[in-house]
């Protein structure tokens, strides 16, 4: 174990705090970068922040994770409730796994009930705001704890 955690953001959260921020806040992702390497390294641990708008890229990040790194991190976005591609590359992985989505997508509109890529989950936060980040990173430190 080697105490590095990796966040995976997909498409359109680079526009956070930009857009939309009755919904999604008004941070935006360099802020919510800063506040986890922040809370990672109190925590002894080192956070690895990354953005993609592109789905194969995102499946990249995700096989080049499993030698580098203790757990991920991953909001999906828009994938999540479309990517296959995204899920059969987190099943490979054996590193514990947090589902993050800043909203609550089960009080949304239907299409964003489903998402395929929790059944690659260890467990699943949403609904916290941009502090389901904190919540996700501390989810991942009590589970590499035991
Ligand atoms: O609640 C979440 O974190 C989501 O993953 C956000 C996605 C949405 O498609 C998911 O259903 C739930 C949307 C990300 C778009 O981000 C924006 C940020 C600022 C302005 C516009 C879009």
């Amino acid at each position: 174990m080697n105490n590095k955690i990796i966040v995976i953001n997909g498409p359109n959260l680079n526009l956070l705090g930009e857009r939309e921020k009755e919904k999604y806040g008004n941070v935006s992702l360099k802020d919510i970068e800063n506040k986890c390497v922040k809370f990672g390294s109190d925590n002894g641990l080192q956070i690895v922040f990354k953005q993609s708008n592109i789905e194969g890229e995102i499946v990249e990040l995700i096989q080049s994770s499993r030698s580098n790194y203790s757990g991920l991190i991953i909001n999906g976005a828009g994938y999540t409730h479309t990517s296959v591609a995204i899920l059969d590359a987190l099943k490979v992985l054996t590193i514990p796994i947090i589902e993050l989505h800043i909203t609550n997508i089960y009080n949304r509109e239907e299409f964003r009930h489903k998402s395929l890529i929790s059944q690659a989950a260890t467990g699943i936060i949403c609904g916290f705001g941009v502090e389901g980040y904190i919540m996700a990173i501390e989810a991942i430190k009590n589970i590499l704890k035991k």
